[in-house]
C-alpha cells in the first residue's frame, strides 16, 4: 500500500507540503490543475510547474485526481470527439512527467453531494452530512446556493463556472437514460484506454457519491455489479478502479470488503487507487462522515484494510475526507488533522497485518 495525500495546490489549500511531510509514510501528492475547466488540455509547462513544486519536498506526483470529463462526453453530444482528443493530449502530457494513475468520475453535473458541510458530531467536531429527504425535496438550484454560501473555496465538481449553466445542463440530461450513460462511458473508454496504455497510465474511475441517482440525473457507478460492468467495457489494466469506501459504502447494501475481494478475484490488478474513509449510515438513509475508526461508523474499516492486504495491495491509498477537528479552518472534508489521524489508523491496521503475515 502506497500512501498518498490530496493537496489542492499553492495558495489554494490551507494545508502545506511541509505539514504533509510530517505525516508518517506519505510518499506522494494527489494533485490536479484545479483551475482548469473540464475539457481543456493540461499543458506540459503547467504540469511541470506543479511537479517541481511538489518535487522540492521529495514527493512524487504519480496520482492525479481528477482529470474531469467534459459534460458533452457524458451526454454523448456531437462535440464530444473534440473533448476526447483533448483528454488524450492531457494523458500524453501527464505520462511524459511520470504520472501513473488518473482518477476520474462519470457523474452527470455534480461531483459529491452533501446537504451540510459542517454538521456537528457528538464530540464537537464537524463533518460532511447528507440528509436524504432534503435532497429528495430540493430544487438543485437551492442546494447550489446553500453550498456556495458556506464556503469561499470551490468544491470539487462544484466550480461556479460550471454551475452557472445548471439549467441548460439539466435540460440536456432530460433524455439521457442510464443505458445511454453506459454507452457514452464505453465510447469514451474505448478511445482513451489505448492512449493511456501507450503512455504508462492507468485510468481509475471513482464511484458515484452518493451511489444513487439524485435530482433525476442518471448515476451508474453505484454498486458491485456496475463496477464490474465498467471493468468489462474495455479489458485492460488501464481501465481500472478507484475504490472509494465512503462513496460506495453510503449504501448499506454495498459491502466494501466483499466488493474488494470479489474484484480482486475476478479482475486481479484492476484496483489502482483507494480512498478510505468511514461513514455512519442512519435508518432513514442519511449519512455522516466519521473518523476512520471502525467503531465510529458503519463500515468495517479493519476488514477493508484486511481485504486489501490479503491480496498484497501495491496500489495507492489516500484517506478521503476527514472531519474538521481542533478548530481547524479548512476546505470542507480536506483538513490536515483528521486525515492525518486516518492515515495513522490505516497504517496501524496494515502494519499489524504485515507483522502477522511475516510470522506465518
Ligand atoms: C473525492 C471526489 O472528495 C471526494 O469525495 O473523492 O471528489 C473525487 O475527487 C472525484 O469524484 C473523482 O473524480
Ligand atoms: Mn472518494
Amino acid at each position: 500500500m502506497r500512501m498518498v495525500f490530496r493537496w489542492y495546490g499553492e495558495g489554494n489549500d490551507t494545508v502545506t507540503l511541509e505539514q504533509i511531510k510530517q505525516i508518517p509514510g506519505v510518499e506522494g501528492i494527489v494533485w490536479a490543475l484545479h483551475d482548469k475547466p473540464a475539457g481543456e488540455v493540461w499543458a506540459l509547462e503547467e504540469i511541470q510547474k506543479v511537479k517541481e513544486q511538489i518535487g522540492k519536498h521529495q514527493f512524487h506526483i504519480e496520482v492525479v485526481e481528477s482529470v474531469n470529463i467534459h459534460e458533452s462526453i457524458k451526454l454523448g453530444s456531437p462535440e464530444r470527439d473534440t473533448y476526447i482528443e483533448n483528454y488524450k493530449k492531457t494523458i500524453e502530457n501527464l505520462g511524459a512527467v511520470g504520472v501513473k494513475v488518473i482518477c476520474y468520475n462519470f457523474m452527470p453535473v455534480f461531483d459529491w453531494t452533501r446537504t451540510d458541510l459542517f454538521k456537528e458530531l457528538e464530540d464537537g467536531s464537524t463533518a460532511l452530512f447528507y440528509e436524504k429527504a432534503k435532497v429528495e425535496g430540493m430544487d438543485p438550484m437551492e442546494l447550489v446556493e446553500k453550498i456556495s454560501q458556506h464556503s469561499s473555496l470551490s468544491l470539487p465538481g462544484w466550480e461556479p463556472e460550471r454551475l452557472k449553466h445548471l439549467k441548460s445542463l439539466f435540460e440536456a440530461y432530460r433524455d439521457v437514460t442510464e443505458e445511454q450513460l453506459w454507452q457514452n462511458l464505453g465510447y469514451f473508454l474505448q478511445e482513451v484506454v489505448p492512449v493511456a496504455e501507450k503512455n504508462g497510465i492507468v485510468m481509475a474511475i471513482h464511484p458515484d457519491d452518493p451511489p444513487w441517482s439524485i435530482f433525476g440525473l442518471p448515476r451508474i457507478i453505484t454498486n458491485k455489479e456496475n463496477v464490474k460492468r465498467v471493468l468489462k467495457l474495455v479489458d485492460s489494466p488501464s481501465n481500472g478502479l478507484t475504490l472509494c469506501s465512503g462513496s460506495l459504502g453510503a449504501n448499506p447494501a454495498n459491502h466494501i470488503p466483499e466488493i474488494i475481494r470479489e474484484i480482486n478475484r475476478e479482475f486481479p490488478g484492476r484496483i489502482h487507487f483507494t480512498h478510505i474513509r468511514n461513514v455512519r449510515i442512519y435508518d432513514n438513509g442519511d449519512f455522516i462522515e466519521t473518523s476512520h475508526r471502525t467503531q465510529d461508523g458503519s463500515i468495517d474499516m479493519c476488514d477493508v484494510v484486511k481485504a486489501l492486504h490479503e491480496d498484497g495491495f501495491t496500489g495507492y491509498t489516500r484517506p478521503d475526507h476527514g472531519r474538521h477537528i481542533w478548530n481547524e479552518t479548512c476546505r470542507p472534508g480536506y483538513g490536515l488533522y483528521d486525515r492525518a489521524l486516518g492515515i495513522m489508523y490505516l497504517w496501524g491496521v496494515w502494519d499489524s497485518l504485515e507483522r502477522e503475515r511475516r510470522k506465518a
